[in-house]
């Protein structure tokens, strides 16, 4: 797993060049010019329109590319914040299944071009693959369309805690083979969590897709609600021993925020089930932004505004 200290110096920098010399480095994929120049969404380059602003929003586990992302209210979502640094933490766009048949309907480009012009704007966008998106993780170091790769991050919060940002696929064996960790000691722990990496590259290898935690627990619903609570155990140990305040991750879809020890765990939760992003404001405050139940109670106000004034009668005078 890359160093979690402070970021290389050099990666920041580093932008593939325009016409790469025979022979040269491999460089990132999917960045056509048609989707570089981002300023023709019909929604005016923002200006006039009323957005929110956060410090850090943190989204992850759109997985465009599926049918089942909630493309349409992410980009409402992105259209309608902003932020001095957003964080993309893993399964925004879902390789395996575009590996087996193309989805891409227009709404999951414009939530890519979304992110670029909020890039080209002056945000800083870093990218920080998952499991499904992790065809990215060969880009680590790069940069490209103003996005930053990295393998995980840690973000200084406002308030000057350290919380470690990265998707959080790299536990899933711990967390399946929790109980025998318990029998066989810190040893097993640190295996299993390189054996992750080496068994799912494995699978790769062979075309297999990424076996997911996510869908385990989904078929084992009985005991979803104990999975989860395992992750987020797993991954708080994991933060504490390097030493961070928190950690920032997604994978489970299942938002949280939650005190585990010394640890302050944070989940951004997903846009296929819930639609939620973790954000940060002004003062260090995190919280979670639920945008399908915040969408839903516009929509109702805006019901009641707009419906005809009825008589009402209080205590026998209508007013
Ligand atoms: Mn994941």
């Amino acid at each position: 797993m890359a160093s979690l200290s402070a970021r290389p110096v050099t990666a920041r920098s580093v932008t593939p060049p325009a016409n790469p010399p025979q022979g040269g480095r491999r460089l990132p994929p999917m960045l056509p010019d048609w989707l570089r120049d981002g300023d023709d969404d019909g929604d005016g380059g923002g200006q006039g329109a009323r957005r929110t602003r956060y410090r850090t929003i943190f989204i992850s586990d759109a997985h465009l590319g599926t049918a089942g992302s909630n493309a349409g209210l992410l980009l409402d979502f992105l259209k309608r914040h902003e932020c001095e640094t957003l964080y993309l933490v893993g399964d925004i766009v879902d390789g395996w299944q575009l590996r087996k048949g193309w989805y891409w309907p227009q709404a999951h480009n414009d939530v890519v071009r979304a992110v670029l012009k909020m890039a080209k704007h002056g945000t800083r966008v870093i990218y920080i693959p998952g499991n499904h998106d992790e065809h990215f993780r060969d880009y680590v170091g790069l940069e490209f369309g103003g996005i930053e790769l990295l393998a995980d991050d840690v973000h200084v919060t406002a308030d000057g805690r350290r919380l470690l940002v990265i998707h959080g696929d790299q536990f899933d064996n711990v967390v399946l083979y929790h109980k025998w960790i318990a029998f066989l000691g810190d040893g097993a722990y640190t295996l299993l969590l390189k054996s992750n990496g080496w068994v799912n590259r494995l699978r790769r290898l062979c075309g297999l897709p990424y076996w997911s935690l996510a869908a385990h627990m989904k078929k084992r619903v009985k005991n979803a609600v104990q999975f989860i609570s395992r992750f987020e155990e797993v991954v708080a140990h994991a933060a504490a021993e390097r030493g961070v305040d928190g950690v920032v991750c997604g994978h489970i879809h299942s938002a949280e925020i939650r005190q585990i020890g010394d640890i302050t765990y944070y989940n951004d939760g997903d846009w296929v089930e819930s639609c939620t992003a973790l954000v940060e404001d002004g003062a260090g405050t995190l919280s979670i932004v639920d945008w399908a139940e915040r969408v839903e109670r516009e929509a109702r106000d805006d019901r009641a505004r707009t419906a005809k004034p009825r008589l009402v009668v209080v205590d026998g005078v209508a007013g």
